[in-house]
């Protein structure tokens, strides 16, 4: 470098200079071995922070390659994000085979007991855009690739078990009325508004979805937290070529865990990476988030008995009727090395089976089997997608497809067909070990046809707002109340009650009553409707777990505060299994009564206490008169008895609470009472919810 260039270059900016160039010469703040920054065709770059100009004043040159290249990368970095889930957080992980389904099936993942299948799961919200916050009222899906041995097997489920249509032609009309509308382009993430319902109360046979969606369900805590369904009926086939139907749950080990919807509505300002954020930190500690993976087996026979169809994805089997036999666990361990090269550019498709599993009949599922390959060619523009490394196949494959768009590997020899003699290792079909469907006659008359097994479309409506807690219906019943309150169409709101009075009268009053109507508007035409035996199993609450595991206690801190009772009651929240985060006015470190310095993880006014499952205040008397000029402060306190959730004070986190005008109550526990904390903190306050909400 001449002199001349060099004072010019450290007058635009020191940092620049020195950087790690041809001499190898190292940053002054940096330490290492740093390789040589190069384009994209090898070449060593000798400047990064210049572009290459006529002169000192002059304009840019066209000739800067090196520029050019870069920008050029830079404004084709972004791809189509996914129509529907296109928010979305992945994992790497595996799956353990703990009972084998050998007299079922021949797909080795499902028959080597103890072999550990590595996998990517990707969990996600359906309706907002890829930049959406992580916690609006939404189904979640859970898509999981597992490598097998014998190739790659797509599990793509959501955490509900049934689906809003019948039959895939109606897929694209539901989704254009969930997203945000086209003339207005909102709202965003969001089934409240009119072309949503408009769409929903013309099509009955989403009233069983709608109960699901309206619960908490769509609300989770953490994604750590929620269930996961194939939803469809599948096929096991064994070694003789008989088939067994088989629908696939996995239920997580620390419980079912949701947010209320005002506390979702706050966790979304205060942290729209909530989600992703909670599962990065939970497998980053080592707290790698499990599942326990199970399945429900039935033959064709039961299935005729059943009072529902199967095939149809709108309907569940109830587990009392078929029970869940557990046959492995599923465990995420592993965050990618790259956003974009892992969660964004998987590609799920549920054709991808594997021998041993096939399909069946749903024509839900049927229309999926085409709409996932065809999106991915859009999404990542290639037909050799499946090149990427997070979708390449872990065992070795090969064939005759070549070229193609972006064609990443360099196939060899002459013979690119089969059948063929010219070369002794160019792939072959194997007709024992290959795929082979499932040998099912067909007859019947072809036409635009829908069994009237499909037809009863409310009494699994029914069934699943009857096994609700009275909590759990009051939830549903509000959420309808908030969503169709938000629908400016007065005839789809009457539309949607009318709908309800078939699921239960009851709730159709409490949401006419919440709408402001005077009566009760005519239900639509349909079956009659049929009673099921409840199941508990259907409810949040019921699939609780009361423990404080891979949970998070917040707690609000002062100068001065107790320095013992903020050590005993963090070991105490830690031995329970959860973390602790310390919240105070600035970040830093705070003093404790003892002198020492505390660190503090949260500032106040940006670490409200929706985001932790149950709270502390310890404050010494001087330091909670302060705190209770900050509104921050009075809505931590207020938010968390809003919020169902367990407080621990000490005197001056009382005074606080008082000041705050909140009335105590059981889950307001005395801060030496670490036990008796505990044990509230392991679930929600729920009968405190009807002291301080109006709830439909
Ligand atoms: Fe999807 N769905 N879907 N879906 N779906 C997509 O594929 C589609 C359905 C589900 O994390 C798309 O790669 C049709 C049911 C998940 O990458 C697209 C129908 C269930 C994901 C598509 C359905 C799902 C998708 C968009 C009706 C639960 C995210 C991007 C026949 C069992 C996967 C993509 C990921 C994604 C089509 C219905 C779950 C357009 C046509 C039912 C979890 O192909």
């Amino acid at each position: 470098m001449s002199k001349r260039k060099s004072t010019e270059r450290a007058s635009l900016g020191a940092i620049s200079d020195g950087y790690a160039g041809d001499g190898g010469e190292l940053h002054q703040y940096a330490q290492g071995t740093h390789p040589a920054l190069k384009t994209n065709q090898g070449l060593s770059v000798s400047d990064n922070q210049n572009s290459l100009r006529a002169n000192l004043h002059g304009p840019s040159l066209l000739e800067d390659f090196i520029l050019r290249e870069k920008i050029n990368h830079f404004d084709h970095e972004r791809i189509p994000e996914r129509i529907v889930h296109a928010r979305g957080t992945g994992a790497h992980g595996y799956f353990e085979l703990t009972h084998s389904l050998k007299a079922h099936t021949t797909a080795k993942i499902l028959t080597e007991l103890g072999e550990r299948t590595p996998l990517f799961a990707r969990i996600s919200t359906v309706a907002g855009g890829s930049g959406s916050a992580d916690t609006p009222r939404d189904v979640r899906g859970f898509a999981i690739k597992f490598y097998t041995r014998q190739g790659n097997w797509d599990l793509v489920g959501n955490n509900i078990p049934v689906f809003f249509i019948q039959d895939a032609i109606k897929f694209p009309d539901l989704v254009h009325a969930i997203k945000m509308e086209p003339d207005r382009g909102f709202p965003q993430a969001a089934t409240a508004h009119d072309t949503f319902w408009d769409f929903i109360s013309l099509t009955p046979e989403s009233m069983h979805m709608v109960m699901w969606i309206m619960s908490d369900r769509t609300l989770p805590r953490s994604l750590r937290m929620i269930e996961g369904f194939g939803i469809h009926s599948f096929r096991l086939i064994n070694a003789e070529g008989q088939s067994t139907f088989v629908k696939f749950h996995w239920r997580p080990a620390l419980g079912l865990q949701s947010t209320l919807w005002d506390e979702a509505c706050k966790i979304a300002g205060a942290d729209p990476d909530f989600h992703r954020r909670d599962l990065f930190e939970a497998i980053r500690a080592g707290g790698f988030p499990e599942w326990e993976f199970s399945v429900q087996l039935f033959t064709q026979e039961q299935a005729d008995q059943f009072p529902f169809d199967h095939l149809d994805a709108t309907k569940l089997i109830p587990e009392e009727l078929v029970p869940l036999l557990p046959i492995g666990r599923l465990v995420l361990d592993r965050w990618p090395d790259n956003f974009f090269a892992e969660t964004e550019q998987i590609a799920f498709c549920p054709s991808h089976l594997v021998p041993g599993i096939d399909f069946s009949n749903d024509p839900l599922l049927q229309g999926r089997l085409f709409s996932y390959l065809d999106t991915q060619l859009s999404r990542l523009g290639s037909v050799n997608f499946h090149q990427l490394p997070v979708n390449m196949p872990h065992c070795p494959f090969a064939n005759q497809q070549r070229d193609g768009h972006m064609q990443m590997s360099v196939p060899r020899g002459r013979v690119a067909y089969e059948p063929s003699t010219l070369e002794s290792d160019s792939a072959r079909e194997v007709f024992s070990t290959g795929f082979q469907s499932a040998e099912i006659s067909e007859c019947g008359d072809k036409g635009r046809l829908r069994a009237s097994s499909f037809a009863d479309h409310y009494s699994q409506a029914r069934l699943f707002y009857l096994s609700q807690t009275d909590y759990e219906q009051a939830h549903i019943a509000s959420a309808l109340v908030f969503e169709l309150s938000k629908v400016e169409h007065l005839h789809v709101r009457q539309a949607m009650v009318g709908h309800l009075r078939h699921i239960d009268e009851e709730l159709a009053r409490r949401v006419a009553d919440g709408l402001g109507f005077m009566e009760l508007p005519v239900p639509p035409l349909a079956e009659p409707v049929r009673d099921y035996a409840p199941s508990s199993a259907l409810q949040i609450i019921g699939k609780m777990k009361r423990s404080l595991e891979g949970r998070c206690v917040g707690m609000l801190v002062a100068s001065g505060s107790d320095a013992a009772a903020v050590d005993a009651l963090s070991l105490a929240v830690r031995e329970a299994g959860a973390s602790i985060r310390i919240v105070a006015v600035t970040v830093g470190l705070v003093p404790l009564s003892n002198d020492f310095l505390l660190k503090v993880d949260g500032q106040l006014a940006g670490t409200p206490s929706a985001i932790f499952d149950a709270v502390a205040i310890v404050l010494a008397e001087d330091a909670a008169e302060r705190l209770a000029q900050d509104v921050a402060a009075l809505d931590f306190v207020r938010d968390a008895m809003a919020h169902l959730k367990a407080l621990a004070v000490d005197g001056g986190g009382l005074r606080l609470l008082r000041m705050a005008g909140v009335e105590l109550d059981a889950g307001v526990v005395a801060i030496d009472n670490i036990p008796g904390f505990i044990a509230m903190a392991k679930t929600r306050q729920w009968a405190r919810e009807k002291t301080l909400r109006f709830l439909a």
